[in-house]
């Protein structure tokens, strides 16, 4: 235990990414879904004929890349999604024993961050586990992954969707400053993959698995190669029913189907698209006047990756121009919608160029309706 101590300066030191091996193209996810669509539409011909039930739509490749951006995800588990009779990942259960599915990848992310960091365990003081879902209640996965770090402090996980990395980052900014923690490790294990409903041509393509950290720490103990002061963070939330996930713990007290639809990802695309985009321009430019800075102040938008075309119209209205992929790097094409860890693949994957002074916003927007950003400065 320590007295707080606090501290005037906090910075990004570290980055981590781990990208699962297993990649899922769009013509894969294409397949399996027109062939369900083909299978269920002949089984219910009469049904369908007689308007008692709705067509299962068939999907287009084509359509998923141009509406989107996006040409591949990786998954976690590929076994199970492209078997029409399954369509689901085929994730084996493991063993109270055993280190949890969701650990796992967070631990790997977690390292290459430390590492990037020059940092071991016992330098940090707290772990935040933060994603779109966590594979279970309890113990936390944070307290599991700072367990197997050797971490001396604690460590809690939290859910905030598309926004749970900046918003995690936003926490441990204020546990920092204020002198709770000299160092903290976020860490974004995104597993979609489960949550995502393969025979839904709206939302098949969506979503991708991924883990991605940061260390966060005091401006005067930090060494590493890169690092970023963060000059201000920013979380804004305003609720919204346009995105939801209905699964929970509730579930089973009713008699409705936990696995049902409207308990996976669903979302009303165009009005989020719509809504989204002006209210994430608005945040990023009132962010940047709290510190004296306008758009044409930064170097680099780490901006969240569910759409290309979401991503060129905020920075359109934010520039005035269209930005180029220097100025906001899209990696949706290879990833996909990793949910929070997309601003952060970002970042991870396009910072080390930047020079001493160059400024660059972290910005995610999503379900809730959130939307989080931060204004860092290269050392
Ligand atoms: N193939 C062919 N046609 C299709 C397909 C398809 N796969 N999908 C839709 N269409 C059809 C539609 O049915 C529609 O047909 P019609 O005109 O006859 O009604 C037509 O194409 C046009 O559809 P849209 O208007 O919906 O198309 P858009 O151009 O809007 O593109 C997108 C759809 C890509 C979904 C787009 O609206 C979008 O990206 N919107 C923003 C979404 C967003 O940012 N959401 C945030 C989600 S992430 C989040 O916050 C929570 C993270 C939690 C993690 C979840 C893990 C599972």
């Amino acid at each position: 235990m320590r007295l707080p101590q606090p501290s005037a300066d906090v910075v990004i030191s570290g980055t981590g990414l781990w990208t699962p091996d297993n990649v899922l193209t769009n013509e894969e996810l294409v397949q399996v879904l027109n062939e369900y669509a083909d299978r269920f539409n002949a089984e219910h011909a009469a049904e369908i004929e007689a308007g008692q039930v709705k067509a299962a739509a068939r999907s287009d490749a084509g359509f998923i890349e141009k509406a989107s951006g996006i040409k591949q995800r990786h998954v976690y588990i590929k076994d199970g999604i492209l078997d029409v009779d399954r369509m689901r990942p085929n994730i084996p259960e493991r063993a109270d024993s055993e280190l949890s599915h969701q650990a796992e990848i967070a631990l790997a992310a977690a390292k290459k961050a430390l590492a990037a960091a020059n940092k071991t365990g016992s330098d940090i003081d707290a772990v935040i586990v933060s994603c779109a879902y966590t594979q279970r209640a309890y113990p936390a996965i944070a307290i599991e992954v700072q367990n197997a770090l050797g971490i001396d402090g604690f460590g809690f996980d939290m859910l905030v969707a598309c926004s749970a990395a900046t918003f995690a980052q936003h926490r441990a900014y204020e546990m920092i400053k204020s002198g709770t923690a000299r160092a903290v490790l976020v860490i974004n294990p995104e597993l979609t993959s489960p949550q995502v409903n393969y025979r839904d041509r709206d939302s098949h393509f969506i979503f991708g698995d991924v883990a991605t950290a940061v260390v966060l720490e005091r401006g005067d103990t930090a060494n590493a190669l890169h690092v970023y002061d963060v000059l201000g963070t920013q979380a804004k939330t305003l609720f919204s029913n346009t995105i939801r996930s209905n699964f929970g713990y509730l579930s089973r007290t009713n008699d409705a189907d936990p696995f049902g639809p409207d308990k996976l990802f669903h979302q009303e695309g165009r009005t989020v698209f719509k809504e989204v985009c002006p209210m994430a321009a608005d945040h990023i430019s009132s962010h940047l006047a709290l510190h004296g800075l306008g758009a044409a102040d930064v170097r680099r938008w780490w901006l969240h990756q569910a759409n290309i075309n979401m991503n060129l119209l905020i920075a359109r209205k934010l520039l005035g121009r269209d930005a180029t992929a220097d100025e906001a790097p899209i990696v949706l094409d290879q990833y996909a919608n990793t949910a929070s860890a997309g601003s952060i693949i970002a970042f991870s994957l396009h910072q080390a160029d930047l020079q001493s002074g160059d400024v660059g916003v972290i910005c995610s927007f999503g379900a809730g309706y959130s939307i989080g950003s931060l204004v860092i400065r290269k050392r």
